[in-house]
């Protein structure tokens, strides 16, 4: 199987086989890449480990006193802690969905599914086999600022604590020749995937400030691809935030550039981009908040889940071939299942409250904390995004 996914895989990239030579790539523009000796040598070892009324807008948004984490007493006079209360963005499908299910398993968690399509969300919670008492949807648009700020007046109007949030949701737009924008005029895939959970976990940090919960933590999904310290993240194009020009001009393909680096469009550049800019924001916050309010701000590289929707855009052969790929060829792969264990584990596991990590798991799935590639790990860099995302979302 290793050997039939190899010869489907397309570029000028030899691995080599146990003891066998090598098995050559040829070139094509499928996965498209051409790969330095040094990456090539990666590819073999780390890299492979490595408070008022409901409004309408609120479907279903339950009420609930904001009650003291510990609540009830048992029978025995021990102290049990109430149910936690997390927002997943994206929760329809996907990484979002597996995360939903583990934590909603677990009963100590109510789960706010933050979703764009209502009705696709009450489908999967039912298909997952979620129980009404465990979750509630709720309308969000990460692709409009005005939906975003909706979302969070419709979550404060329910009286629910936020204990936890988790910015998850992102569109993936490779095979893209022009780019397209959100209700905001941003190019759609950093506005989606950054600016719009910026201006939602901005909005939302006082609510998490006020949690009483013995942890509270911000969550913002990153990856590997946005990391050129790895050989995933050395497939062209490779993210680069250059100088921010196309932020600062505002992304909007007119004054000014749809890319953050100001250069001609990519879509699989702009995603890279976008998750870069993920990254640095939680080390951002983590800097700016952390001490002042004990919030783990944490991010994380799921695995390689390459069976979700986020390919939905790439061609029919690339999502043929992707999964056997990831599974035989770079062993990178993991189920929505696994990922979704492990997204839960950086909500509720006390082991992970470490703040400003990235998180990843090695191949017995253990958590460790990654080392994030330079331009995500640059302190000044982030600043400045976060200032000129601070800027289009309107909050300076
Ligand atoms: P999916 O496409 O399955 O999930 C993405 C979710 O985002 C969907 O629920 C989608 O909603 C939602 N979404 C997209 N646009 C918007 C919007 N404008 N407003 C609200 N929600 C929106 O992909 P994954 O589960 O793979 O991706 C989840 C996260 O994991 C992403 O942050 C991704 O970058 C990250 N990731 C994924 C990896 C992978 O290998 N798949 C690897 C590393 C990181 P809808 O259902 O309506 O389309
Ligand atoms: Mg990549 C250890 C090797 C590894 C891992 C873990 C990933 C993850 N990828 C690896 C290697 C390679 N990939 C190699 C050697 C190639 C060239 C053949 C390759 C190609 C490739 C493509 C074309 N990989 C991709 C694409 C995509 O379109 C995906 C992408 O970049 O989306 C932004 C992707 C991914 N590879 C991954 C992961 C996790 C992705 C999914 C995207 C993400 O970051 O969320």
């Amino acid at each position: 199987m290793a050997m039939q996914a190899a010869a489907l895989v397309p570029s000028a990239f030899s691995i080599p086989k146990e003891g066998k030579g090598s098995a050559s790539f040829k070139e094509s523009g499928l996965f498209g890449v051409s790969l330095s000796d040094h990456v090539k040598a990666d590819f073999s070892s780390s890299a492979l480990r490595n408070k008022r009324k409901p409004s309408v807008g609120a479907i279903r948004a339950q009420t609930a006193a904001t009650t003291p984490a510990i609540t009830r007493a048992t029978p025995e006079g021990k102290k049990t802690l109430r149910k936690g209360t997390v927002v997943i963005t994206g929760a329809s499908s996907g990484l979002g969905l597996a995360t939903t299910k583990a934590l909603a398993e677990t009963g100590k968690w109510h789960i706010i599914m933050a979703c764009r399509d209502f009705l696709k969300a009450e489908r999967a919670a039912r298909s997952a086999g979620l129980s009404k008492e465990n979750y509630t949807v709720m309308h969000l648009d990460l692709a409009s600022l005005d939906s975003v700020r909706q979302f969070v007046d419709n979550f404060k109007r329910s009286e629910r604590p936020l204990d936890v949030l988790v910015c998850n949701a992102a569109v993936y737009l490779p095979t893209a020749k022009e780019p397209t924008f959100t209700a905001d005029g941003f190019e759609l895939s950093v506005g989606t995937n950054h600016l719009g959970h910026f201006l939602l976990a901005r909005l939302l940090l006082d609510d998490l400030k006020q949690s009483d919960y013995p942890s509270k933590r911000l969550i913002i999904v990153g990856s590997i691809t946005g990391n050129t310290n790895t050989l995933a993240g050395n497939v062209p194009p490779k993210a680069n935030l250059g100088d921010l020009r196309g932020m600062a001009g505002g992304l909007n393909g007119l004054n000014s550039s749809a890319m953050i680096d100001g250069g001609a469009f990519d879509g699989a550049k702009a995603y890279k981009d976008s998750k870069v800019c993920n990254m640095l924001t939680m080390q951002e916050f983590h800097r700016r908040y952390h001490e002042d309010t004990g919030i783990t701000f944490a991010s994380l590289y799921p695995g390689c889940i390459a069976t979700t929707g986020l390919f939905r855009e790439h061609i029919p052969l690339f999502r043929l071939l992707f999964p056997p790929f990831q599974k035989f060829i770079t062993k990178g792969y993991v189920s929505e299942e696994e990922s979704g264990k492990r997204l839960a584990q950086v909500v509720s596991e006390p082991s992970l409250t470490k703040s400003g990590v990235y998180w990843s798991w090695n191949k017995n799935s253990a958590s460790f904390e990654n080392q994030l590639s330079q331009e995500a790990s640059d302190a000044d860099k982030a600043r400045k995004v976060w200032e000129l995302s601070e800027k289009l979302v309107r909050l300076a």
